[in-house]
């Protein structure tokens, strides 16, 4: 019989990977001798090369943070009038269209991979839409050649949004290779992280200059501005942290894996849950453990589930939970509506991302099912 304490120290949904300190103070040395803290500077030049490589990207290009990669990658673009987009994402997302004067359209999700659903783009289509800004939701890879097809067809431009995708494969794909831009978010709280930060990846070797001169106010040298750009740019010390933190992410990688499926092995077979499925042509980076609880199968709702878990120290997290659709500022939209979007209506009430993070054992893993099998009603 497991120990049903409560865990003596809070377990987060995730926590960030935490390199050896005295390996960053090293470079922060290499910083302060230089007096050099930002502006392309030494350690930003490594890392962007480090993750270039080990994403699987013929260009990349760093950020400050991933919402601000997102506006610049829009403004490469020309994105403009409508781009469609998932509900069932982070406040990022649909913001991001609105600062560039974009009007968000809400396509409804996927049950299983809870990605947008390609197969309802098409009806979204109008005259105004000029792109389409996919999330590939908890790292889970979205359809890509359908959208890419839907894409070519109407002749509109594809932002993937892969804030949670550091590392995630398809075939023997990195994530960023696909569509016209991709964006990684490297916040604290992603497998990758530089305490904040983000990148843009492409294939266009044109976008480069491009994307690195609006990133930097449009400034092509001391006398020439020549595009309305913004500060985007990622510092020495985020890029130092960054440098430290990609030597552990491969281990990382591993470690969540055996947690993941651990959970998988602990959960199965309970009607009531659905665990994560991953396709057999993907490399999953195992950013979330994410289960749906089908309250009128197992006898309880998610909400409970979240709020028991607190009593033993334990703070899954309800991602994304409220949608973006029912946001003041986006429920206006006639995109927005509940029959529009039912899918996404439906499983936001259901989805829980249990923790998930490296430091955790394969018996923290077994208590958190144990926990969760003990909300179990009795008379189901
Ligand atoms: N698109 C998508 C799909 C996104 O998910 C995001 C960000 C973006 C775009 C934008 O990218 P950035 O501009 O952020 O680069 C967190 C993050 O703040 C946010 O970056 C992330 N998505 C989102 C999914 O998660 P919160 O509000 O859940 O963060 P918070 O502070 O509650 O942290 C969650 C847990 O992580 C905490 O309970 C404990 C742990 N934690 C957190 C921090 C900050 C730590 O252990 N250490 C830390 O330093 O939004």
């Amino acid at each position: 019989m497991n120990d049903l304490s409560p865990f003596p120290e809070p377990i987060y949904v995730t926590r960030p990977i935490i390199p050896d300190l005295s390996n960053y103070m090293e470079r922060l040395q290499s910083i302060w001798s230089k007096k050099w803290f930002t502006n392309n500077g030494e350690q930003h030049q490594l890392l962007e090369a480090k993750l270039q490589s080990h994403l699987k990207v013929p260009h990349l290009s760093l950020f400050n943070n991933g919402t601000i990669a997102l506006i610049t990658a829009c403004r490469s673009l020309r994105l403009s009038g409508e781009v469609i987009t998932t509900p069932f994402t982070f406040a990022a997302t649909p913001h991001v269209l609105t600062w560039n004067n974009i009007k968000p359209i809400f396509c409804d999700i996927d049950e299983k991979t809870f990605n947008i659903d390609s197969n309802k783009l098409e009806s979204l289509i109008t005259s105004e839409t000029t792109g389409i800004m996919p999330v590939h939701v908890f790292g889970m890879p979205c359809n890509t050649e359908k959208i890419q097809k839907t894409a070519d067809e109407y002749g509109l431009k594809i932002i993937y949004d892969a804030a949670h995708s550091f590392g995630t494969e398809v075939g023997n794909m990195g994530i960023g290779n696909f569509g016209d831009i991709t964006m990684f978010s490297f916040h604290a709280t992603k497998q990758f992280h530089t305490a904040e930060g983000g990148a843009l990846t492409f294939n266009d070797p044109a976008l480069k200059t491009r994307i690195d001169l609006l990133k930097n106010f449009g400034i092509k040298n001391e006398e020439e501005v020549i595009m309305p750009g913004i500060n985007g740019k990622m510092n020495e010390l985020q890029a130092a942290l960054g440098l430290e933190v990609i030597k552990h992410a491969k281990d990382e990688q591993k470690k969540r894996k055996k947690l993941f499926d651990c959970y998988l092995k602990e959960l199965k077979s309970i009607n009531g849950l659905i665990l994560p499925n991953i396709e057999k042509n993907i490399r999953y980076n195992y950013q979330y453990f994410a289960i749906r609880i089908e309250e009128e199968k197992w006898g309880i709702s998610r909400d409970e589930v979240y709020e028991k878990f607190k009593q033993f120290n334990v703070h899954p997290r309800k991602y994304f939970y409220p949608l973006c659709s029912q946001y003041a500022c986006y429920k206006q939209l006639p995109s927005a509506s509940i029959t529009n979007l039912p899918v996404a209506n439906k499983i936001v009430h259901e989805i829980l991302c249990l923790p998930l993070y490296g430091d955790l054992t394969n018996e923290d893993i077994e208590k958190i099912c144990a926990i969760l099998k003990s909300f179990e009603k009795k008379s189901n």
